[in-house]
Formats: C-alpha cells, structure tokens, sequence
C-alpha cells in the first residue's frame, strides 16, 4: 500500500517537476519539496520493536507513519480520566510519531461541570517517551522539538468561564484536522513547536507516578494550558 502510494508520489512529482519547467510556474512551493528523505521505506525484516509510554490530560491516541498503534483505554468522558498507557509496536526509523491529545471539554465552550458551581476551564499536559526494547534504551521523548498544532481553542474570552449560559456566550477557534496528519511524509513545517511545562503548571496525576520518566521526557501542551483543548502533535524520531 505504502509502496504504491510512495511510487505514485514520485511518480507525480515527476510530473509537476517536467511541468514547471515546461513553463508553468505557478505552483509546486507548497509541498514539492516537503517529503524528499522521508520516503524510504522499512522492509519488514529491519524493523525494532519499540515501546511508547504516555501520559494525558485527559486523552490520546497515538499514530507511528500514519498507523494507529493504541489510543488512551479510558473515555475522554470519564471523569478525572487520569492514566498512563504503554503500547508497543515495531518500526525502522526513522519513522514518524503522531499524537492527538485532547483536554476534556463538555462542549464547543471549552469548558466543564457546566451548569454546576465547579463549571470552569480545564486543563491539559502530556508526556511520552520512546524506547527501544531490545536495548532497553530511550530514544526520543517529548520536548519543545515537537510539532504542534491546536485545532480546538476555547473559550477565547475567558471572561465567559462563570457565565450562566457559556454555550452562547464563549468563542472557539476551531480548524479541520489536516488530512495524512499522521503520515510520515506530512509536511509540518507550518506548525508551531510544542512548548515545554512543568510538573508543576500541569499537575500531573493519576498513572503518571507509575511510569519512570527519562530526564529528557517533558511535559507539553500548545502555549496555553486551558484554552488549547485538542492537539496534534508530531515529530520524527531517528534512532
Ligand atoms: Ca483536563
Ligand atoms: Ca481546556
């Protein structure tokens, strides 16, 4: 599958390369000259097997070149859906980790406990770190190298937090998910980095105690811990 779509790539870029410089000159900037590397593929037999650990707050899913390999076991809707999970999976770098994280909201408002004298803005954070099993080695973690983008933000006025009627009164900023986000050969470069929090802006609970973080491993979310509520976050690990 990845072969064909991989040949067909060349294949097209090929083209618009013959086309550009037959005289049309009005595109291929975008993303031509996005892949280049990325593209050679593990054969199966030199793949590693790999694990990731990861923490949320409250939910994540994660994605090797564009593979769902695990996603958070306990609904975004529980609440206090604190917990750590380890998936393992086998790759040959590099390769590609993506990683949607999503802060509980109970709706478009950005908030929670709507309706209640708890209703207020939650907050996010996540960690993860990879490891080679087989040399019981961590070999990428996160940190501020990562690739971020938040496609839900929310309440834009956080003024609207106590509102009685926070449905109509708070503002979202809320983009389509790119289409191939997970995929190695996505091209990134527009988004932001990761930025990197403490344990003590995140209060990190529930799972996250039971999982022995390597020094490099960071907590991170988008630039705001409250009003960024769901993001992507990707980065190429080449170890
Ligand atoms: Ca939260
Ligand atoms: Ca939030």
């Amino acid at each position: 599958m990845r072969r064909i779509r991989t040949a067909l790539l060349s294949l097209m870029l090929a083209a618009s390369a013959v086309a550009c410089t037959s005289g049309s000159d009005s595109q291929g900037v975008g993303q031509a000259d996005g892949g280049g590397a990325g593209t050679a593929d593990e054969s199966a037999g030199d793949s590693t097997e790999y694990q990731i650990d990861i923490w949320a707050d409250n939910w994540m899913a994660v994605y090797v070149d564009g593979e769902l390999i695990g996603e958070d076991s306990v609904p975004i809707t529980t609440e206090r859906s604190f917990n750590a999970e380890t998936f393992t999976f086998r790759a040959a770098a590099p390769f590609t980790v993506a990683i949607e994280a999503k802060d509980f909201k109970e709706s478009d408002s950005g908030l929670e406990y709507i309706g209640t004298d708890r209703q207020q803005m939650g907050d996010g954070g996540m960690i993860a770190q990879v490891t080679d099993t087989g040399r019981g080695k961590v070999v990428a973690a996160t940190d501020d190298s990562w690739s971020a983008l938040v496609v839900h933000r929310a309440p834009l006025n956080t003024e609207c937090e106590k509102s009685a009627d926070p449905d109509t009164t708070c503002e979202s900023e809320i983009i389509d998910t790119p289409k191939e986000w997970t995929s190695a050969d996505f091209n990134d470069r527009s988004w932001a980095s990761a930025t990197e929090w403490t344990s003590a802006d995140v209060g990190p609970k529930g799972g996250y105690a039971e999982i022995e973080w390597d020094d490099g491993a960071k907590l991170i979310w988008g630039s705001d811990l409250k009003i960024d509520n769901t993001i992507l976050f990707r980065k190429e690990i080449t170890a």
